[in-house]
């Protein structure tokens, strides 16, 4: 999003655990390296910003102890240190995790799918949105986030033609969320329009969004490569593919079994 987001009326200020590339010549942004577990440099990154995109954390499944500290504690610690600075809004990359076991065959997922988390990283993001919910309600922030498919250059695998956000549509929804007046508290898909897509654009449409990119470019690729998807597996029956398999049970794996 470093260079998607870029804009002359915008510095990014871009904080991240790891080692930042330092900025080109003429880019505007600044650059923090520090973990969004901490409070004191979350709320210098928020001081004088004009909104918080929060991209941060794991993005894959882990064991519990570190979704707890740094996707559940570190959105919380987001979230208070943008208030703590006066940041109206705040935009949280949820996922389609959140609701990863609804099963496919109810046929597209809906504006607002009830949480149905699929891994301790499912549930990581239910907690996001909720903590966003209660910063929206009590404290007046707008907070919209954000339920990703799959956000990468390309499709990896066939679920992923269903699940797709290509990066330049990202953007586009990253700056309807920004830009979009007073969305109070939103839930929205983050995906592309894709033709395979299993997720409503209804209220990415509300906000501004519109799609220019659609997974079926890669499909024949896609397929040639790894076939169809086989109908009795986890990939074909829920939102969440093979999150909702066997091999995410980490409970099993923490205990030891
Ligand atoms: C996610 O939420 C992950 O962060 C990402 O790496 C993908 O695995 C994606 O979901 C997906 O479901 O494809």
């Amino acid at each position: 999003m470093r260079s998607r987001l870029a804009a002359d009326d915008r510095i990014l200020r871009l904080l991240d655990i790891a080692e930042l590339p330092a900025a080109d010549a003429g880019e505007q942004v600044e650059i923090i390296q520090a973990s969004i577990t901490d409070m004191d440099a979350m709320e210098k990154a928020c001081a004088g910003a004009d909104a918080v995109i929060h991209l941060g954390g794991h993005s894959l499944e882990q064991v519990w102890s570190k979704i707890l500290d740094v996707n559940i504690n570190g959105t919380y610690v987001v979230l208070e240190a943008a208030r703590r600075q006066g940041v109206k809004r705040v935009v949280l990359a949820s996922s389609n995790h959140a609701a990863g076991y609804v099963e496919k065959s109810r046929g597209e997922a809906g504006d607002y799918e009830f949480p149905r988390p699929d891994t301790n990283y499912g549930v990581s993001k239910v907690a996001l949105e909720a903590l966003g919910s209660l910063y929206a309600d009590r404290y007046g922030l707008d907070v919209v986030c954000v339920r990703i498919g799959s956000c990468f250059e390309k499709p990896k695998d066939v679920r992923m033609l269903s699940t797709w956000l290509s990066p330049a549509d990202g953007a586009r929804l990253f700056e309807a969320c920004l830009a979009t007046p007073a969305p109070g508290f939103r839930v929205i898909w983050g995906i592309s329009d894709n033709t395979r897509r299993w997720f409503s654009l209804d209220e990415g449409r509300k906000l501004g969004y519109e799609s220019q990119d659609d997974s079926e470019a890669y499909a024949a690729e896609v397929i040639a490569e790894h076939g169809e998807l086989d109908p009795e597996s986890h990939a074909a029956r829920y939102l969440g593919g093979a999150w909702c398999g066997p091999d995410f049970n980490t409970a099993e794996k923490e205990a030891g079994r």
